[in-house]
């Protein structure tokens, strides 16, 4: 009989299909997120323990790593980790993994539903056949906006931006995008300021990584430059637009709709975001379906098992 490997659960893979039982199958899981005294959990348990699962919500800090002097690899569930501090695992020699790819096609899905939805007012409609208003009162929702033949910008043409500027071309759109570099791989349009790109653009859809470098990227300048017809698009991370200058835009008409699925202190979602039908509004489901919340798991079991037999993780973050 092997025994098995011991690893650290930061916390609960409830989002996911089977990571729990999963990894609960192929290792000796020490779950943290069961203690509530974790520095004492930790000076108890961490001694020997080379690997650690976690996610964007759980992270890992510096702290953390401390507490577990013989770590040598993180592997996280998700594509994001602007919650893992990358530069003390560089410095302490331990390996960081995400799971890239696997989540963008279904990304890039939910930010035309999302854009679609806040065009054609689809939750204001569907709020409105549910209320039982329709045939009762005069009339029917406002009119929407047309989506096809647009001008499509892009903050952050990475691999899910680039997903998002695909469907795009299928919808007759012109698409630009900016990034901090311009990129001399792909043919769409490059403007070199946001607020070049949000005065250009009908849509804007926020796709750039999330942490200290993009936290309120997207301020009050770009959001006016969108304008009051303008609808804004966040699958990425909420801190990357500043909330309180989008609520303010939004309540003056200085910004049309907002349509996110991630929000600057999920799970709080302000009332004035929550209420009224110049927003729609969802519980950060970018990858959550099936088939992707699987492929992660997948990944990040793919991440810890080819540590344990190779020494390095297969897709290391940055
Ligand atoms: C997860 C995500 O839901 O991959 C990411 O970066 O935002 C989502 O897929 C999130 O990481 C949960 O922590």
């Amino acid at each position: 009989m092997t025994t098995k490997q011991r690893i650290i659960q930061v916390g609960s893979y409830a989002g996911s299909p089977s990571a729990n039982d999963r990894l609960a199958e192929g290792y000796d899981v020490f779950e943290l997120w069961k203690h509530e005294d974790r520095k004492a959990a930790l000076a108890q348990h961490g001694k020997g323990v080379t690997a650690l699962v976690t996610s964007a919500s759980y992270g890992a800090t510096a702290e953390l790593m401390d507490a577990l002097p013989d770590l040598k690899a993180i592997c996280s569930w998700g594509v994001g980790y602007e919650t893992i501090d990358v530069a003390a695992a560089k410095a302490r020699g331990i390996q960081v993994s995400n799971t890239p790819d696997v989540l963008t096609d279904c990304v890039a899905d939910l930010a035309w539903g999302l854009l679609i939805a806040a065009a054609r007012r689809i939750g204001q409609g569907e709020r409105f056949v549910r209320d039982g208003k329709w045939g009762q009162i005069h009339g029917s929702i406002p009119l929407g906006m047309r989506v096809s033949g647009k001008k499509l910008g892009i903050v952050g043409l990475g691999r899910i931006g680039e997903a998002i500027a695909r469907r795009g071309l299928g919808f007759d759109m012109e698409v630009r995008y900016h990034n901090r570099r311009q990129r001399d791989d792909v043919d769409y349009g490059y403007e070199a300021t946001l607020t070049g790109l949000a005065e250009w653009a009908d849509f804007l859809v926020v796709a750039t990584v999330g942490g200290a470098q993009t936290r309120h990227l997207v301020g009050r300048e770009a959001l006016e430059a969108l304008g009051p017809k303008g609808i804004i698009v966040n699958i990425a991370r909420g801190p990357v637009i500043d909330e309180a200058a989008m609520t303010e835009a939004l309540q003056s008409g200085k910004l049309g709709f907002a349509a996110l699925d991630v929000f600057e202190h999920e799970p709080k979602v302000p009332e004035a975001l929550r209420s009224g039908d110049q927003t729609v509004v969802l519980p950060h489901i970018g990858s959550a379906t099936y088939e992707t919340r699987l492929a992660m798991e997948d990944l990040m079991l793919a991440n810890l098992k080819a540590f344990f037999d190779t020494g390095r993780v297969i897709t290391p973050a940055e």
